[in-house]
């Protein structure tokens, strides 16, 4: 494999911080894995000591294993370049900057043009990372193989080339959510082949793929077929252009239907001050969806979509659609206003399962927030459900203010949280925290939100960005086809990793992590899937949380 030539040349840091930096206003930390004291922060570009300080005392973390310490230098605001020093040891060069973080966010979403299907990636956006179009076969349909459907478009869902319905609307909600809650930071073309100066290009991306969750809307029901995959994982060192193993559009879920209904819904609402005619088509999607829905039972324990027995791809199994109907009847509300969706918000919000959760196993959280934008819009709601939801959505964000205060890194992440793809759930947590401070209006969550952004960006034990092509160490050897594939050694770049996984869910893993301690679960190898794939949805949520800290 190419990359194992170009093993990462700077060595790993025990001082370590936000690679890319930290914004001159806010409150600013490293933290030390070790026993601390008396350290030196430098202008690298004067070479004068700009800051001192002294760690405060160090404290066994048990995520990490270690003992770490933390250095507070939130006084130091003068924009510049900085190192610190300790016990003979150095950090990585950082800034500090009024806004470090624009370009993190445009290389964030640039990652979903990356991630594109079905069309050619020139150079002239790609750069050395430009491929031929792939997957432009139709998809035969798995439970009628006669029938054969367009497939083509929308974004690869991570490190394979399959597109799953499901994970798909998760990461349009983050992105359609990042841009209504901060639009003004979108306005800076990325650019991309479908730039048109009229309308942001976050909504061009997404565009990308709601184009092709249309073509996942079965065409006899209206509910949503699960993922249009091979049969088997391609091999690793495959490029997608040459992945010609034939597609199949695998049957229809209740989970993938709500999750179309309730991410068509949304974009109806957004789209239709840009393009009246695409909203309308959003709207009619979700309708149908949702009258599938309606002569569907719900399942809250199970079964959900299985694979078939010849079918090896991704799973994405939900044994609750629940959360995803309760979802879609709050976007269908918010949206159209109509008294009926309101009902059945409302049914749902009484059946008892959590509603603030971000993930694609629940979705139940894009939901609540839904209904909580829709009251805040002067939509009729009902005051009872608002206060409700509202003081669910503070007492949650209250738990992982709770839990940032016991970590060792500052995160909300929990021992037991450092499963697969636990950089998703440290997003989503940092996301959850800036919903709660929208509609709470302090600023306490929102600096909880940003300790998030330095663990993904080097603040962590490992002394690793987490984003490809971002910071002075970031992951390289992705479980990403293309990145090992195309002969570049540089990684696709602007891609979240799933981050450490106490599981050690493949052979990599198990062979060279045994006995290490949740958050050091992890190594930069494209063998271990379980650790560093990438995936549309971990890209979505950091895209939605960076958005809030650029200006
Ligand atoms: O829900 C349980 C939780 O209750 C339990 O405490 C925890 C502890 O182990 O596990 C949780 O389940 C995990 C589940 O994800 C939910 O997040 C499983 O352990 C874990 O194995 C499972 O991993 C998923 C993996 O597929 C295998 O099914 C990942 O979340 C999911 O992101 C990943 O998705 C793959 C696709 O199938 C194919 N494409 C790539 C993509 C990313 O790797
Ligand atoms: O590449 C696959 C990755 O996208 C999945 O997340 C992962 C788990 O389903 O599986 C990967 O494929 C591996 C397969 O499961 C086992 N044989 C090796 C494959 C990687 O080349
Ligand atoms: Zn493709």
């Amino acid at each position: 494999m190419k990359q194992a030539d170009h093993p990462i040349t700077t060595p790993h840091r025990n001082i370590t911080v936000n690679q890319l930096g930290y914004p001159a206003e806010t409150a600013k930390a490293f933290v030390y894995a070790g026993t601390g004291g008396g350290y030196e922060i430098v202008d690298t570009t004067s070479e004068e000591i700009a800051y001192r300080g002294r760690t405060g005392p160090a404290q066994r973390d048990e995520a990490t294993g270690t003992m770490v310490c933390r250095g507070d230098f939130g006084d130091l605001r003068t924009p510049g370049t900085y190192q610190i020093r300790l016990n003979g040891e150095s950090s990585a060069v950082f800034t500090i900057s009024s806004n470090p973080y624009a370009d993190l966010q445009q290389g964030l979403l640039k990652g979903f043009y990356y991630f594109r299907c079905g069309m050619e990636l020139e150079e002239a956006f790609a750069g050395p990372w430009k491929h031929h179009a792939c997957h432009t076969s139709e998809g035969i349909v798995y439970d009628d193989p006669s029938l054969r459907l367009d497939s083509r478009g929308g974004w690869h869902d991570a490190g394979d080339y399959g597109k799953y319905t499901g994970p798909g609307a998760k990461a349009v909600a983050d992105l359609l959510l990042a841009y209504e809650a901060n639009p003004q930071t979108f306005d800076r073309p990325i650019p991309l082949p479908d730039s048109d100066g009229q309308m942001p290009d976050v909504l061009h991306e997404c565009r990308y793929e709601l184009d092709w969750l249309f073509k996942m809307q079965d065409p006899r029901s209206g509910g949503a077929f699960h993922k249009l995959t091979t049969k088997q994982f391609p091999a690793l060192d495959m490029m997608p252009e040459d992945d010609r193993a034939d597609l199949y559009f695998l049957p229809v879920s209740a989970t993938a239907t709500a999750c179309l209904a309730g991410v068509m819904a949304m974009a109806a609402r957004i789209y239709r001050p840009f393009d009246d005619t695409f909203a309308t088509r959003c709207l009619q999607a979700a309708e149908r969806a949702w009258t599938w829905l309606e002569r569907t039972p719900p399942h809250p324990n199970g079964p959900g979509f299985k694979n078939p027995s010849d079918v090896s791809t991704g799973e994405y199994g939900d044994p609750s659609d629940l959360d995803e109907r309760y979802w879609a009847a709050a976007e269908l509300y918010r949206t159209t206003g109509e008294a009926s969706y309101h009902e059945a918000f409302r049914v749902l919000a009484a059946q008892p399962f959590p509603k603030y959760e971000l993930g694609w196993t629940n979705m139940s959280g894009y939901g609540t927030i839904a209904y909580l934008l829709s009251a805040e819009a002067g939509v009729e709601t009902d005051a009872a459900w608002v206060t409700a939801l509202r003081n669910g959505l503070i007492e949650e964000a209250d738990q992982l203010a709770r839990r940032c205060a016991e970590d060792g890194y500052l995160t909300s992440l929990r021992p037991e949280d450092y499963i697969w793809g636990s950089n998703m759930i440290l997003m989503n947590n940092a996301m959850l925290l800036l919903i709660a401070g929208h509609f709470d209006g302090g600023e306490r969550y929102r600096e909880l939100a940003l300790e998030h952004i330095h663990y993904l960006l080097g603040r962590n034990v490992l002394d690793f960005s987490y984003v490809s092509g971002f910071g002075d160490r970031p992951v390289n050897r992705l479980h990403h086809r293309p990145s090992v594939a195309d002969g570049v050694e540089a990684a696709v770049p602007g891609l979240v990793s799933g981050g450490p996984n106490r599981n050690l869910n493949d052979d990599y893993m198990l062979e060279h992590l045994q006995g290490q301690p949740p958050a050091q679960c992890f190594a930069d190898h494209e063998l271990s899937y379980a650790g560093n794939e990438v995936t549309i949805y971990w890209n979505s949520p950091a895209v939605f949380v960076v958005s809030h800290f650029v200006k």
